[in-house]
C-alpha cells in the first residue's frame, strides 16, 4: 500500500465529554446547543437523543419537538478544546503527519511507524484503548489506503468503531449501492444535481461519468475517480495561514431592527476576531460582513482592506459595509478578515513602534459602548472572546438599548 492511513472521530464528541464529566446523564437522552427557549441549534446529540430523530445542525425548536424529555445544555467549548488537546498528544505519537479536520477529528498519515498493516491494527487498537483509559472517551477509527476510504471506515461502525477499507476494490463493493452522499466530496447541493440527472448512487457516477463530468466540470472528474477508490491525497497538517478567513458571528434571541445595535455588536466581534487571529499570528486583508434578516436571506459584504491588523480596521470597515445594506429585521450578524497573511510579513509602523498604534480608539469606543449599557467591556474582553459570553452580553445590549 503506498499509503496507511488511519481516521479518527470521537462518538458524539461534546455530548460524550458532558457524560463523562456528570455520570447523572448517563443513558439519558443529550442535546448539546441552544436551550428550547432560545433561538438556534443542535450541535450534537447522545446516541439516545439520535434515537429520537435528533442531530446535529437540527433547529433546536424542532429537536425540542421530537425529544421533549431531553435534557439540554449550552456546550462549554473552553473544555472541549482542552480535551482536543490531550487528544491530539495521543493522535501525534502514532502519525508522522497529523491533519485535524475538527476538535474530534483527524486523519493520521502512520506508515512510517507501523511499517506494515499489522503494524497500522496494532496502533488502531492503541489508540482506542488510550482515548479509553486516559480519557475516558470513545472514538471510531478507520484504517484504509486512502483519505476518503479512512473517514468511510470510521464512519462505518460507529460508536466505539474500528473497520479497515484495504483496497479500492473494497471501498467500491461497500459504497457502490449507496446515495452518491456516501462519497463525503458530495454535498448536499451536488447530490440534489446528480439526482435531477437520474444519478442517485456511487454505481450511476461510475455508469455516467459523462454525465457526471459534463454537469459538474472539474469536481466531476474528481467525483468520478472517487467513485472508483482513487485518491491519492497525502495528509497534510493543517496550517493556520491556509484557511480562508477568520468570523464570529452572533445569532439575536429576537430579530434585531436598531442598526446602531448592530454597529455596536460589530465592535465585540471585530475583537473577538483580532484576538483569534493574533493567537494564529495573522492578520487579514479584507473583511466582510455577514447579515441574515429575520426571513433566513443570508448576504455578505466584504471589501479588501490591506495590512487589517487592528479591531479598529476591522471594526470601521464592517460598520460601513453595514451601512451599505437594506435596512430591514436582523437575525444575525458576523464579522471577519479573509486574505490571511503571516506578521512577519509586515513592516512595523511608527504607530506600533510607538506601541499601541489606533487600538486606542478602540478603547475609546469600547468606554463609550460600556457607558452605553452600563458594562466594563474593556474589563472583561477575555471573557466576552467566549461564544457563551459573547451571546449573553449581546442579548443583554440587545434588552438594554
Ligand atoms: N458540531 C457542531 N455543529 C455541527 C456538527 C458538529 O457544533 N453541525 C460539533 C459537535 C460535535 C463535534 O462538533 O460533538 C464533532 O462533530 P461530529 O460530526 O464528529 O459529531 P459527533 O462527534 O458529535 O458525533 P459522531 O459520533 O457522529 O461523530
Ligand atoms: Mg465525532
Amino acid at each position: 500500500m503506498d499509503q496507511i492511513i488511519i481516521h479518527v472521530d470521537m462518538d458524539a464528541f461534546y455530548a460524550s465529554v458532558e457524560i463523562r464529566d456528570n455520570p447523572e446523564l448517563k443513558g439519558k437522552p443529550l442535546i448539546i446547543g441552544s436551550l428550547p427557549t432560545e433561538r438556534g441549534v443542535v450541535a450534537t446529540a447522545s446516541y439516545e437523543a439520535r434515537k429520537y430523530g435528533v442531530h446535529s445542525g437540527m433547529n433546536i425548536k424542532e429537536a425540542y419537538r421530537l425529544c421533549p424529555k431531553g435534557i439540554y445544555m449550552h456546550p462549554d467549548m473552553e473544555k472541549y478544546k482542552s480535551v482536543s488537546g490531550q487528544l491530539h498528544e495521543i493522535w501525534r505519537s502514532y502519525a508522522t503527519e497529523l491533519e485535524a479536520v475538527a476538535f474530534d477529528e483527524a486523519y493520521l498519515d502512520v506508515k512510517e511507524k507501523a511499517k506494515d498493516i499489522e503494524g497500522a491494527r496494532r496502533i488502531a487498537r492503541e489508540i482506542k484503548q488510550r482515548t479509553l483509559e486516559e480519557l475516558r472517551l470513545t472514538c471510531s477509527v478507520g484504517l484504509a489506503y486512502s483519505k476518503t476510504a479512512a473517514k468511510t471506515a470510521s464512519e462505518e461502525k460507529k460508536p466505539d468503531g474500528y473497520f479497515e477499507i484495504l483496497t479500492p476494490e473494497d471501498f467500491v463493493n461497500l459504497v457502490i449501492d449507496r446515495d452518491v452522499r456516501a462519497l463525503y466530496t458530495v454535498g448536499a447541493m451536488t447530490a440534489e444535481k446528480l439526482y435531477s440527472y437520474g444519478i442517485h448512487t456511487v454505481r450511476d457516477i461510475i455508469d455516467k461519468q459523462d454525465i457526471v463530468v459534463n454537469i459538474l466540470g472539474k469536481q466531476g472528474r474528481w467525483i468520478s475517480q472517487l467513485a472508483r477508490g482513487i485518491d491519492n491525497r497525502k495528509v497534510t497538517p493543517y496550517k493556520p495561514e491556509e484557511a480562508k478567513s477568520i468570523s464570529r458571528e452572533v445569532t439575536f434571541q429576537e430579530d434585531v431592527t436598531n442598526f446602531e445595535l448592530l454597529k455596536d455588536v460589530l465592535v465585540l466581534l471585530s475583537l473577538c476576531v483580532k484576538g483569534r487571529a493574533d493567537r494564529y499570528g495573522l492578520h487579514g486583508n479584507g473583511v466582510t460582513l455577514k447579515i441574515t434578516y429575520s426571513d433566513m436571506k443570508g448576504i455578505t459584504r466584504s471589501r479588501l482592506v490591506p495590512y487589517c491588523d487592528t479591531a479598529e480596521k476591522i471594526y470601521r470597515n464592517a460598520a460601513e459595509l453595514l451601512d451599505g445594506i437594506e435596512r430591514r429585521p436582523v437575525r444575525l450578524v458576523g464579522a471577519g478578515v479573509y486574505n490571511l497573511s503571516r506578521e512577519e510579513d509586515q513592516q512595523l509602523s511608527m504607530e506600533d513602534l510607538a506601541g499601541g498604534g489606533d487600538e486606542t480608539d478602540m478603547e475609546t469606543l469600547l468606554e463609550r459602548l460600556g457607558l452605553r449599557y452600563g458594562l466594563d467591556f474593556a474589563g472583561n474582553l477575555d471573557k466576552i472572546y467566549k461564544a457563551d459570553t459573547l451571546h449573553r452580553t449581546v442579548e443583554y445590549m440587545r434588552k438594554h438599548i
